[in-house]
């Protein structure tokens, strides 16, 4: 294999104060999103959506292979498809499938098998993982970290949509087979996050959860 041509790297250092405000501005920011789940019907500019989406795309992945593939879906006709399959699992798995312990851990959320959001929101970000590619002749081609690598995507893309004023909330309904079925994708594509995008309902509360410090997270050594 050619190895790729070097090119120079687009790189500016800055001043410390301004490297200090602008970490200390963006983790408050951050720190301001919230998942919510009840979501205005109103419109959301799709040119948002889309340089989020370019963000996301801009994530390292494993080998540069950018597994990842995003699908839209602001047709009403495909959210209420999406509902009424994720809604059928849903009340198998709060009724049956979740164990006793994972209910328990759930219940101060007050979540349910109820997921209007999934009609109501404009836009569901459905996020797919590719496990591997497949090459012109259809063979397999090897993909690594896949899951890691969607994970940063998402993570960027969450706080991208964030940045520009739009609420999320990640919903994974499961199992989510159900949306290669919906949407078309192939067999190498595995659902991994259905990311519901739009403005909060007017006076959306959400739980007063508290964030772990600094210092529980993180140790310098
Ligand atoms: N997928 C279910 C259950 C659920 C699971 C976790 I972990 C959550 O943080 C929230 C919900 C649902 O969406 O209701």
């Amino acid at each position: 294999m050619k190895k790729y041509p070097m090119i120079p790297l687009q790189f500016k250092r800055r001043p410390v104060h301004d490297m200090e405000k602008t970490a200390r501005t963006f983790a408050e920011e951050l720190s301001k999103r919230r998942t919510v789940r009840e979501f205005s019907k109103d419109e959301v500019p799709l040119s948002v959506i889309k340089n989020c989406l370019k963000a996301a795309g801009s994530a390292p992945s494993g080998a540069n292979m950018q597994p990842w593939h995003f699908v839209v879906v602001g047709d009403p006709e495909i959210k209420r498809k999406i509902r009424q399959a994720a809604e059928e699992e849903e009340r198998e798995f709060y009724a049956h499938r979740a164990p006793g312990e994972w209910l328990r851990a759930l219940a101060p959320l007050g979540t349910d098998e109820h997921k209007p959001f999934l009609e109501e929101a404009p836009y569901l970000i459905v996020i797919f993982e590719r496990r591997y590619g497949v090459n012109e002749k259809g063979e397999r081609i090897k993909h690594y970290y896949t899951s890691e690598s969607v994970g940063i995507a998402t993570g960027m893309l969450i706080s991208a949509l964030h940045v520009s004023g739009l609420a999320t909330l990640t919903h994974t309904p499961s199992p989510m087979n159900f949306l290669n079925d919906i949407l078309g994708r192939p067999a190498n594509e595995r659902p991994y996050l259905i990311l519901v995008a739009g403005y909060p309902a007017d006076g959306t509360k959400v739980p007063d959860i508290k964030r772990k410090k600094l210092d529980e997270i993180a140790s310098l050594l």
